[in-house]
């Protein structure tokens, strides 16, 4: 069945390199990011025209299983009827009115009732304006400068984060991009990730100086790399010994590996929590949230600024309000770590038959594949993973017809609707690549 109808396409319609082509006359790379534009894989990005549950459809006809889900909103499928039908009743009321609207307030009583650390929380458009705001109050917060990131850690691409970070600044090697101050990068302190020695000699050598530490608690941008026991308690006590706020960056692991986010799961309170995607639904979005003695900080009522013309878009938020809702009602989180589970199996099986060393980190709707013997704890063991034999790996899925991110440092996303025949597809198809290799 076909999985789109586009009655009135409002652009015409090409095939994918031909799209492209145009495309790099006008924009940077032909892409409006990076990440998208298959650099570090090879080959040229295909176009998308439509999308549903599992399946992507190209502008070349090519129906595709999709293991990046819009790089994780979409933890419902595709363009799932119920987030259909609450965009198109708030768009018969409109797009935008610049005015407080009813869907902020149902938003942020959902998000503090499901994530208790989020007593207040403030919208944005996107995760970078959510991480960066979060940044700016923790530092009027202390009357601090300094902050600590991790490496491989990717939190948007704001002055001080994108310093030795992950994601798309890694795939294409500018981990510390270009642009950047010297003294902006000198108040940032960058440590490696399940090292809490690290982390409590920073301190040692900044005392009373660091305004927060910020990180993924399982990261999500350097592939998938998962905290080790205990050591999000040790961050969380080694910040709460210094005065220095702790900031979960929940943008990509927010509502997808439970409804409370990491922090639930591992039983840790940050002082402030960010949040995007899935609750946007697809549409943009961000957010930031946490103790309410820090949030009143943010103007009006406090002298940190914030703002965004499109901050509580009522479209965005009835997208995420839907999206939060059919969450609470599904409680998918069993099922999705089920369909995780299916697929390391398969991976790990067939690469140990076929003597090729991986790593297939999991949990719930979140994995990835490293081509290294080396257990991968950190960026630089993450490293050690064989980018070129991924690349191998990612095209043998696509020629097959499942695509998953085009880059070895970034995590692959399940939805409810890869259930069924798309997992049993995928799992043949992951397989069969690795038999390739
Ligand atoms: P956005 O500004 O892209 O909405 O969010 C930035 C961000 C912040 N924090 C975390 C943990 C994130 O994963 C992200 C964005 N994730 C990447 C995917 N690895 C976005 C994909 C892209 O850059 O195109």
């Amino acid at each position: 069945m076909k999985v789109y109808s586009l009655r009135f396409p409002i652009v015409d319609m090409h095939t994918s390199d031909s799209l492209f082509a145009r495309a790099l006359q006008v924009i940077p790379g032909g892409v409006n990011s990076p990440v998208r534009a298959f650099r570090s894989v090879g080959g040229t990005p295909f176009y998308v025209k439509a999308a549903r549950g599992a399946t992507l459809v190209t502008a070349d006809d090519r129906e595709l299983i999709d293991f990046v889900c819009t790089w994780g909103p979409a933890i419902h499928g595709h363009n799932h009827p119920r987030l259909k039908a609450a965009i198109a009743t708030a768009l018969e009321s409109g797009t935008s009115f610049g005015t407080p609207n009813p869907y902020e307030v149902e938003m942020a009583e959902l998000i503090t009732r499901l994530v208790p650390s989020i007593k207040k929380v403030r919208m944005t458009s996107s995760g970078t304006e959510a991480t960066m705001s979060a940044i700016r109050l923790a530092r009027g917060f202390t009357k601090r400068d300094k902050i600590i990131k991790f490496s491989g850690c990717y939190h948007g691409h704001s002055d001080s984060l994108l310093i030795k970070a992950g994601s798309g600044a890694l795939t294409h090697g500018h981990p510390d991009s270009a642009g950047i101050p010297a003294s902006f990068a000198r108040e940032t302190v960058v440590l490696p990730f399940n090292d809490p020695a690290a982390l409590a000699a920073a301190f040692a050598a900044n005392p009373g100086q660091i305004a927060c530490v910020i990180l993924e608690p399982h990261i999500g941008n350097v592939g998938f790399i998962l905290a080790e026991p205990g050591y999000l308690a040790a961050v969380r006590q080694l910040c709460t010994q210094d005065g220095a706020l702790l900031i979960f960056d929940e943008v990509m692991t927010g509502f997808r590996l439970s409804l409370g986010g990491v922090q639930q799961l591992e039983f840790i309170t940050p002082d402030l929590t960010t949040l995007g995607k899935i609750i946007g639904g697809g549409l943009p979005v961000g957010a930031f949230g946490g103790r309410a003695d820090i949030m009143d900080l943010l103007a009006p009522l406090g002298p940190v600024y914030q703002a965004g013309t499109l901050s509580g878009n009522p479209l965005a938020l009835a997208a995420g309000i839907a999206s939060l809702r059919l969450l609470e009602e599904l409680n998918p989180y069993a099922r999705l770590d089920a369909l995780g589970r299916q697929l390391r199996e398969a991976v790990l099986s067939t690469a140990r038959a076929k003597g090729i060393p991986v790593q297939v980190p999991q949990l719930g709707s979140m994995f990835c594949v490293f081509f290294t013997a080396t257990p991968v704890r950190d960026y630089d063991t993450a490293l050690t993973s064989d980018a070129k034999l991924f690349a191998t790996f990612f095209h043998g899925c696509l020629n097959r017809g499942v695509y998953l991110p085009p880059s070895a440092y970034e995590a692959y996303f399940l939805s409810t609707a890869h259930e069924g025949p798309a997992i049993d597809r995928a799992c043949e198809v992951m397989t069969e690549a690795i038999q390739a290799l």
